[in-house]
């Protein structure tokens, strides 16, 4: 399965995925180099599958962003921030080259990101949902810095990855993970409750430039 989280920067993509992956936030924006991306596992009764959600690496303002790897995604996060009005409004955009460059039936969610900062918010809950709808999503809220929503959220759109792939007859037997030779990171939770550590992801690779 591949997810990709789009949308401008500085939204708190980076974030998201580092909260989601090893608990961990900064308040320093880290430019992500190349191409980035974080491993999991989704699990699914008695299958495991591997899970690569690709981070859009700071090419963002470009909103051209290497378009191969749309057309591998089967979901995408589309986020953008509750206090920065433009990166709202330039959703449109990021569903637009959706539209235009990946598969039309990939599964989508809209995150409204940095919901801490609610005294600074612009954009409202109403007006966010109600894109969201237009174009067929749902719409989750998350603070990356206060770990809100966020595992509710990755958890999510590997439902609907899931539900879109395998209720619908298509198979990615390749993607079935059988626990033997790949180096896999469980999900946090998961991890949690197993009492296991977390290795480092992709997000390790980062330049502070
Ligand atoms: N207050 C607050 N700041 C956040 C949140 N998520 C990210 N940030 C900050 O926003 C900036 C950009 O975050 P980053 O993850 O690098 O954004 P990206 O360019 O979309 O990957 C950084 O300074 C982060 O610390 C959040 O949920 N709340
Ligand atoms: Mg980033």
């Amino acid at each position: 399965m591949h997810v990709m989280i789009l949308g401008d920067g500085a939204v708190g993509k980076s974030s998201i995925l580092k909260q989601y992956h090893n608990n961990k936030f900064t308040n320093q924006h880290i430019k992500t180099l190349g191409v980035d991306f974080i491993q999991t596992q989704y699990k699914k009764g008695e299958q495991s599958f591997d899970v690569k959600i690709w981070d859009t690496a700071g090419q963002e303002r470009f909103k051209t962003i290497t378009y191969q790897f749309y057309r591998q995604a089967n979901g995408m996060i589309i986020a953008f921030d509750i206090t920065n009005l433009e990166s709202f409004e330039n959703v449109k955009t990021w569903m637009n080259s959706i539209y235009k460059h990946a598969d039309p039936s990939i599964a989508k969610v809209l995150v409204g990101n940095k919901i801490d900062l609610e005294e600074q918010r612009v954009v409202t809950k109403a007006e966010a949902t109600k894109i969201a709808q237009e174009h067929g999503m749902d719409y989750f809220e998350t603070s990356a810095r206060d770990n809100i929503n966020i595992q509710e959220l990755l958890q999510y759109i590997m439902d609907k990855v899931y539900d879109n792939l395998y209720s619908k007859g298509t198979n990615e037997n390749e993607e079935v993970d059988h626990g033997k030779t790949s180096i896999q990171i469980n999900k946090r939770t998961q991890a949690q409750k197993s009492g296991a550590g977390s290795n480092n992801g992709g997000l390790g690779e980062e330049c502070k430039c």
